[in-house]
């Protein structure tokens, strides 16, 4: 999804796109990608790819998020240093930051209390990520740069309801529940965490919005700067989709992080705002999961 979107910003800019499908490249072994960067040669990486998931996956298979983004992460950093890549820039997550992080959390917040257990093994790989772009920036000085965006939707998106987030899961739920004329959905949790939610569009204009101005060692926020509860996102999603039913609450799954509304108040004083609010970006994103229904359902 990120990498899509980011192939689309980019071409409106003046360069080549070279592009790595999970066909061509395991990203999560060396060899594979140091191959890639001596054919490809790049001048600047864009690293988004990575083992993803929602709550429930996260919490599922600790070892796979561990594991997976390490080796994607120390494959990518390491191939791009020793091919003389000097320009990188890292994609982590907005749950690095301490589950009961002060709101709106700023980039200052990072390894200052104990994560979210549901998802700590996925944020304890994505903090070394931005580690490393640190250390070779302070090592090497290569001008590697880590931005961190909230809850990312969008055309691409996983609607696996397992592995997915909440947005794509209830599009995926509201919808099939209207076509089957079910007359309730299913809310994992309480309904009550927050949560902010920026469209994947909009996250690839902050990324190369951040390619090109953006030189330092700290991690930036990638946020929308407003966040809602999950119950409310649940009642815009059935609006959307055109669901009448109700919303149930099933309190056997986690809540997670309660919120973790992010300060994107760096990047806004760098020039930078989002462009598409939530209920305009939903109503796309539904339109997309319709018209791709081979996309729609493509497995976490
Ligand atoms: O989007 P989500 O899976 O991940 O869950 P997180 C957000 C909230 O929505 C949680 C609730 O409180 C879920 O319990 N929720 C309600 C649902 N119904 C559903 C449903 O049908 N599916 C899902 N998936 N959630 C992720 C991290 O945390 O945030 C990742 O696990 C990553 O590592 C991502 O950082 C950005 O927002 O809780």
């Amino acid at each position: 999804m990120v990498g899509s979107a980011v192939v689309r910003r980019l071409e409106r800019e003046n360069c080549a796109i070279l592009t790595a499908t999970r066909q061509d490249v395991d990203l999560t072994r060396q060899a594979d990608v140091e191959r890639f960067v001596v054919e490809a040669r790049p001048d600047a990486i864009v690293l988004a790819a990575a083992k993803v998931g929602g709550i429930l996956a996260n919490d599922s298979y600790p070892a796979d998020f561990l594991y997976e983004n390490l080796l994607i992460e120390t494959s990518v950093f390491g191939a791009a240093h020793a091919n003389d890549v000097d320009r990188l820039l890292f994609l982590g997550s907005s749950c690095i930051y301490p589950r009961l992080a002060p709101q709106p959390i700023e980039e200052d917040a990072l390894l200052t209390g104990p994560l979210e257990p549901t998802n700590e093994w996925y944020a304890i790989a994505k903090i070394a990520g931005i580690k490393l772009a640190q250390a070779f920036r302070k090592q090497h000085g290569r001008d590697y740069i880590s931005a961190m965006p909230t809850n990312l939707y969008g055309p691409g998106d996983n609607f696996d309801l397992n592995s997915s987030h909440v947005l794509p899961a209830l599009i995926r739920k509201a919808h099939e529940a209207k076509i089957a004329g079910a007359p309730t959905i299913t809310l994992w949790g309480t309904g009550t965490p927050r949560r902010e939610f920026l469209h994947a569009d909009d996250c690839a204009d902050a990324l190369v919005f951040l390619l090109k101005s953006y030189s330092d060692a700290s991690h930036v926020n990638v946020g929308s700067g407003e966040d809602l509860p999950i119950l409310e996102l649940a009642q815009i999603v059935c609006d959307v989709v055109g669901f009448k039913g109700e919303i149930t609450l099933d309190h056997s799954r986690p809540d997670g992080t309660p919120r973790k509304l992010m300060n994107s108040g760096k990047l806004q004083a760098m020039g930078w705002n989002p462009r598409i609010p939530l209920r305009e970006g939903l109503a796309a994103t539904y339109e997309w999961y319709l018209s791709s229904p081979h996309q729609a359902k493509i497995p976490g």
